[in-house]
């Protein structure tokens, strides 16, 4: 049940993500927002809590990976419309960040969220994808001259696979001049400082102060 009974229109995007409808999502993001509500709100409040029934019942086996893949398609079909108000304008030039969901991870759609917040706050991302293996984000800091990386991952087993990325990259001789974040359910504060990353995201809209704040002050 997915029903926000405080504000039936969330509730009913809500439905229509969870049914994959992607016409009827955006539809009624657009009402949502003419009818004065904020763009996060619509997102946490709507969106979310359709993904969180969707993924309680990729567990219970009672919903299929094909039909997570079609509601997907519903909450990309709202997040266009959203995304453009959810960004803040600041000034453009403040870095390179490398971004991508760590190997054996597919999750995607957070991690592009963020792409989202850093680019509206004039940092240039670049995006590696989902599943990315070290070796590619060694190349990529090495290419770009990047100071800072950012992790995405969901699954349990990311947080290894977080933790192994950190140590190639410390393996290959760029930890020092880089700042790591992470985010994604894979971790929390506290995994993310075990796994060696210099900070934790809890959500999208964290993550441009974060690294502003890696940035001017480096840990130690
Ligand atoms: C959509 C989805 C899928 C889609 C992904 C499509 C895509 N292109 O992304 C598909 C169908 C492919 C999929 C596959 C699988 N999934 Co899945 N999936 C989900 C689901 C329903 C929603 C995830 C999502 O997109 N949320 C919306 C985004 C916006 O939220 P988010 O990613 O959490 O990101 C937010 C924050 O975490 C943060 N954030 C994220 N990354 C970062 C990074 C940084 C640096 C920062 C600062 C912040 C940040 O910002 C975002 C919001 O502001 C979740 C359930 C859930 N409640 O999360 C399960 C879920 C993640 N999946 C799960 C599982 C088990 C799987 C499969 C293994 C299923 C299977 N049997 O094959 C496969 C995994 C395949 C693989 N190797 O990766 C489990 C993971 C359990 C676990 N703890 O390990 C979950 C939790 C479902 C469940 N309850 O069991 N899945």
């Amino acid at each position: 049940m997915t029903t926000d009974s405080n504000d039936p229109i969330l509730g009913e995007i809500g439905k229509y993500v969870e049914e994959g409808n992607a016409p009827r999502t955006k539809a009624l993001v657009e009402q949502a927002l003419a009818s004065g509500r904020e763009a996060w709100d619509i997102l946490n409040r709507g969106i979310m809590p359709a993904l969180r029934v969707l993924g309680d019942g990729l567990k219970d086996g009672c919903v299929s990976l094909a039909e997570v893949m079609i509601s997907v398609g519903a909450v990309k079909a709202g997040l266009s419309v959203l995304e453009p108000l959810m960004i803040r304008n600041i000034p453009a030039g403040k870095g390179i960040v490398i971004i991508g969901t760590v190997f054996g991870d597919v999750h995607s759609l957070g991690k592009d969220l963020v792409i989202t917040m850093l680019k509206g706050s004039g940092f240039r991302v670049v995006d590696l994808g989902a599943d990315v293996p070290p070796s590619r984000f060694i190349e990529s800091i090495a290419k770009h001259q990047a100071e800072i990386v950012a992790l995405s991952g969901l699954l349990t087993s990311s947080r290894l696979a977080m933790r192994d990325t950190i140590a190639a990259l410390k393996e290959a001789g760029l930890r020092e001049r880089i700042s790591i974040i992470v985010g994604g359910g894979a971790v929390d504060r506290q995994a993310a400082r075990a796994i060696g990353a210099d900070a934790y995201g809890e959500d999208a809209a964290a993550a441009p102060d974060l690294i502003l704040s890696l940035v001017r002050a480096p840990p130690g």
